[in-house]
């Protein structure tokens, strides 16, 4: 029997989540969708067959017709709906981030492990990109020896006028945190966030680009440049500096094209395009998991040490200095 599904949110990233499961997933069938913006979930709804509205999403969470979730709302509402998920067994695929601090992170994780269950994933989706994924699989055989650096490179062709500099850190850099966290699988001990002078075409006091550097607490070190309003389109790279060698993704080559003198591709508006297979994937596999009372990705602990990365970040980015990481250990929580 399919696994029924509520999703709540359906601004940009919850509407293109309930697009695929309502037509791409197998296994699953959206059932509910909740989202204060009623004009916005009705036209949803009505687009597709069968779907209700739910207008509370904590009742959307209890309903006994939905067996789980997906929370694309935004950060400031995820603590309390991810309770409630515990509170009723229902697995959970949230969106980035976890929570807004490193405190009520680690509250949703000390919450899941009283459950005893692991019912929350968070979706870094970037863990399930092809490209991502041939290059972890590439690191973690040892081929290149040891991995030494990464370069990464995130760049947005434009955001909101809300997205401000703390958001570039917690919504934009906070998938760089994930992939350094998981291609080293080390935790990051140190980050420092360097602020060049910004472009001309953001509103006053928001610093972008930002430059980060992440130590690692084994000693590697990864840059990130983010800019998010880069104007050309949507670009991710990732290159690893190992050993003996080095790997580059993202370098965004599919279909290259000569024509009249001049050589290129295309490069996307925005990330649904970039990582549509990769949001594609997780989903499928949190469905697929979930269904037998599992998770298969980024966890709640993955989720609480973004946040307290991001929460280090802000920091440094206010007072222009590296600032510590500051994280219980894994033990004390997980055991
Ligand atoms: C957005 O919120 C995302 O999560 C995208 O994956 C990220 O690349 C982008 O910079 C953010 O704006």
């Amino acid at each position: 029997q399919d696994l029924r599904i509520g999703i709540i949110g359906v601004g940009m990233m919850g509407a293109d989540h309930a697009e695929r499961v309502a037509r791409r997933t197998s296994g699953a069938r959206l059932v509910a969708v909740s989202d204060p913006d009623v004009a916005r979930v009705t036209a949803l709804a009505t687009a597709l067959d069968g779907v209700r509205v739910i207008d509370d999403p904590l009742q959307l969470i209890a309903d006994a017709g939905v067996d789980a979730v997906i929370i694309a709302s935004p950060g400031f509402a995820h603590a309390e709906q991810l309770m409630a998920c515990l509170e009723h067994g229902k697995p959970v695929l949230c969106e980035k981030p976890l929570t807004m601090d490193t405190e009520s992170s680690l509250r949703v994780v000390e919450a899941e492990q009283k459950a005893g269950r692991s019912l929350i994933q968070v979706g870094f989706m970037r863990r399930f990109d092809p490209e991502y994924a041939a290059l972890k699989q590439l690191l973690d055989s040892g081929d290149l020896g040891r991995t030494l650096l990464l370069h990464n490179v995130h760049r947005n062709k434009t955001v909101p006028e809300t997205f401000r500099s703390e958001m570039i850190v917690r919504d934009s850099l906070v998938h760089e945190v994930d992939v350094a966290r998981w291609l080293f699988g080390d935790e990051i001990a140190r980050i420092t966030v360097h602020a060049p002078k910004p472009t001309s075409l953001v509103g006053d006091g928001v610093l972008d680009p930002q430059f980060a550097v992440f130590e690692m607490a084994g000693g590697a070190i990864a840059d990130v440049e983010v800019f998010v309003n880069f104007q050309v389109g949507y670009e991710v790279r990732c290159e690893a500096v190992a050993e003996k060698g080095s790997a580059t993704i993202g370098l965004g080559v599919d279909v290259l094209t000569k024509r009249a003198g001049h050589w290129g591709g295309a490069v996307p508006d925005d990330f649904r395009v970039r990582f549509g297979l990769a949001y594609d994937i997780e989903v499928q596999r949190w469905v697929n998991a979930a269904a037998k009372g599992e998770i298969d990705g980024p966890t709640a602990w993955d989720g609480y040490a973004a946040a307290a990365v991001c929460t280090a970040g802000v920091q440094s980015l206010q007072e222009g200095r590296p600032v510590e990481v500051e994280m219980v250990r894994r033990s004390e929580v997980l055991g």
